[in-house]
């Protein structure tokens, strides 16, 4: 790590007072249900509702079964954290299927493995605890793909368990076999089979260990039918112990402030790590101190308060170019909790030749960066988040600011905010139809949704207008996939809604990715969910159609779908479901929604000229 600082630090943080570390929340995997509350940044944060409560005697009656594989793999899944598992059934695993709900962890049906997964995946997302989707062989396995990979790439945790042909059928091609762990496994961060009863408790350690640990992420586990219901030696307990988050040394933390505090347009590119690791408020103060402003990476924009003058934005699709043009400037650059994928790195050209950078995360980017094209960073340090945030906030309490540079700073600081803010504005222009204006509809949402409502975002151009104009308040109320997987938004919003059934939960669609999903309304209504589904219908996958218009086809195939009748498939899958033609009558549909009891899905018809936020008829 080498540091190589300017000459006249606006601040020295070396000079700040000592301050004994607060220690962190505790790790312990059999104590998931209670993430230490993020402070508040406008208002406190709406605390989970406690999951999924079972009926006493069944755990009790479980604990007089029979020992079996998929009893030792429940339990070891409930003592990760493991609330829900999401699945189609399959007669491969219905020795893990029939003892879940005994072992504490709901179980919900849907009615495609795809979706389940997503689910699994959002859960993860929302509350930095595993979920469980289950698929049968080769099949199901196949079908629950989608949502490995969005965990993978989301750093999201997630048991994914497919149960494989029976020992005696292996390798035989028998009926749906395939090698898993081979196959769809290789999408995910670990995958392995439990081969035998005695191979049980070490791989589900292993398993367990490799979700959590480090950067999290997705796991697959394939166990043969049979395995299933085989007897476990009861002296075998898996360990299923979660390593510590690793935490920043002092002295890096010096050198990462040193860094912020010596230049002169410094900027945070803050993460999906910070909302995992609860410390928005914390880097909030960070900021304030230096008077540094904060960037969200892309499909994170609850990062912080949206309102915070110091949020200059989110990077990525959709972001107005002045985000760009912000990071681009910078001198030097704090990459904390964020893998700067493609998109929020511009294709990896942020941070650019003229920024010092540091990356703090669970998996800084090393020499490796050289690989993706990225100069590698100037400091790489290997933390969870909230412990070097908290420590780089106690290092700065009661440190001196050199008073020219932060005026210097506030100047800059309130230029780039008015920037970013005159560029975000989307419900301009005077649309009088057909189908509604998609900026005033998100302006709508922006003014009638409480402050804790989840919103959930599906893959398409009509997310474009929410991306920019939306404002996040809190942390914790976004999730959206960094995969880009279309088919994502209503099954995250199911299971953001399981989190947090008091808080509302709204899952933007297009026509095309809601296709995808769509029977899912009735898992949303079975589970007794109150989703808000709101669909962006101009009957094509528009964003592809975009890319073949400015490719200059002249006969372009493949995009465009015929038309639905949305609100009628809700009704009919026992949703409330409504038909919105006009801006006028948006905000009575979502005013009705939210009183509703039940999902509503709303139908906002949308003129094809609205290619896209930065390409829009008005
Ligand atoms: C699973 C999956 N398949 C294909 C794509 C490629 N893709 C990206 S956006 C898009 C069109 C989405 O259509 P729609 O949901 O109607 O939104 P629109 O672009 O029309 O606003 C497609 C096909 C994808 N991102 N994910
Ligand atoms: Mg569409």
């Amino acid at each position: 790590m080498q540091e190589s600082l300017p000459t006249r630090p606006v601040i020295d943080a070396t000079d700040a007072t000592e301050v004994p570390e607060v220690p962190d929340a505790p790790d312990a995997p059999d104590a998931p249900d209670a993430p230490e509350a993020e402070p508040a940044q406008t208002a406190p944060e709406a605390k989970p509702e406690p999951e999924p409560r079972l009926p006493a005697s069944e755990p009790e009656a479980a604990s007089q079964a029979p020992r079996t594989v998929g009893r030792v793999i429940a339990e070891a899944f409930r003592t990760a954290g493991v609330r829900y598992a999401f699945t189609v059934p399959g007669e491969s695993f219905l020795g893990l299927l029939d003892v879940l709900e005994g072992a504490g962890i709901r179980v919900v049906a849907t009615r495609h493995e795809g979706a389940a997964a997503f689910m699994a995946e959002a859960h993860g997302q929302l509350t930095g605890r595993p979920a469980a989707c289950l698929a049968t062989r080769a099949v199901g396995g196949a079908n629950l793909a989608i949502g490995i990979h969005t965990a993978r790439q989301d750093s999201a945790p997630l048991f994914a368990v497919v149960g494989q042909v029976e020992r005696s059928a292996a390798g035989r091609e028998a009926f749906q076999e395939a090698d898993l762990v081979g196959s769809i496994g290789r999408l995910a961060k670990w995958a392995a089979e439990i081969g035998s009863p005695e191979e049980a408790t070490r791989v589900l350690d292993e398993c367990v260990r490799a979700a959590l640990s480090d950067r999290p992420g997705p796991v697959l586990l394939s166990v043969p039918e049979d395995v299933f219901d085989e007897l476990v030696n009861p002296d075998a307990t898996p360990p299923i112990v979660r390593p510590p988050a690793p935490r920043a040394e002092l002295a890096d933390v010096r050198a990462v402030l040193h860094l912020l505090a010596s230049a002169e347009r410094p900027v945070i590119l803050a993460g999906g790590g910070v909302l995992r690791a609860r410390t928005s408020s914390d880097l909030i103060k960070l900021a304030e101190l230096l008077h540094v402003p904060v960037v969200a990476g892309w499909r994170r924009p609850d990062v912080v308060s949206n309102d915070h003058p110091l949020y200059l934005g989110m990077a990525g699709l959709s972001a107005p170019s002045v985000v760009r043009e912000r990071l681009e400037r910078a001198d030097a650059m704090l990459v904390l909790g964020s893998r700067l994928s493609e998109i929020t790195s511009y294709g990896w050209s942020i941070p650019g030749p003229g920024t010092r950078w540091a990356h703090v995360d669970l998996e800084p980017r090393g020499a490796a960066a050289g690989s993706t094209g990225l100069r590698p960073p100037d400091l790489a340090i290997q933390s969870d988040a909230r412990s070097f945030v908290r420590l780089a906030v106690q290092r700065l309490q009661g440190a001196v600011l050199d008073a020219a540079s932060v005026e210097a700073r506030r100047v800059a600081n309130e230029t780039d905010r008015a920037a970013w803010e005159a560029a975000s504005v989307v419900d301009t222009g005077s649309w009088e139809g057909p189908g509604v204006h998609p900026g005033r509809v998100v302006t709508s949402l922006r003014r009638i949704l409480p402050d804790e409502a989840i919103l959930t975002i599906d893959a398409g151009n009509f997310g474009g207008w929410a991306a920019r104009g939306f404002r996040f308040r809190r942390p914790g109320t976004f999730i959206g996939p960094t995969s880009g997987a279309m088919g994502y938004g209503l099954p995250a919003a199911i299971a953001a809604s399981l989190v947090h059934r008091d808080r509302p939960v709204v899952a933007l669609c297009g026509d095309g990715g809601l296709g995808m999903t769509l029977a899912e309304l009735e898992t949303a209504v079975r589970a007794g969910t109150r989703v808000i589904v709101i669909v962006f219908d101009n009957e094509r996958y528009g964003t592809i159609r975009m890319y073949q218009d400015r490719r200059g086809v002249a006969d372009p195939a493949g995009t465009d779908l015929g038309s639905i009748d949305f609100a009628a498939v809700a009704r009919a899958c026992g949703a409330r479901g409504t038909r919105v033609d006009t801006d006028a009558a948006f905000e009575p549909a979502l005013l009705q929604a939210l009183a509703s009891d039940r999902p509503t899905l709303i139908h906002l018809p949308i003129d094809r000229s609205w290619v896209s936020v930065d390409d829009a008829p008005v």
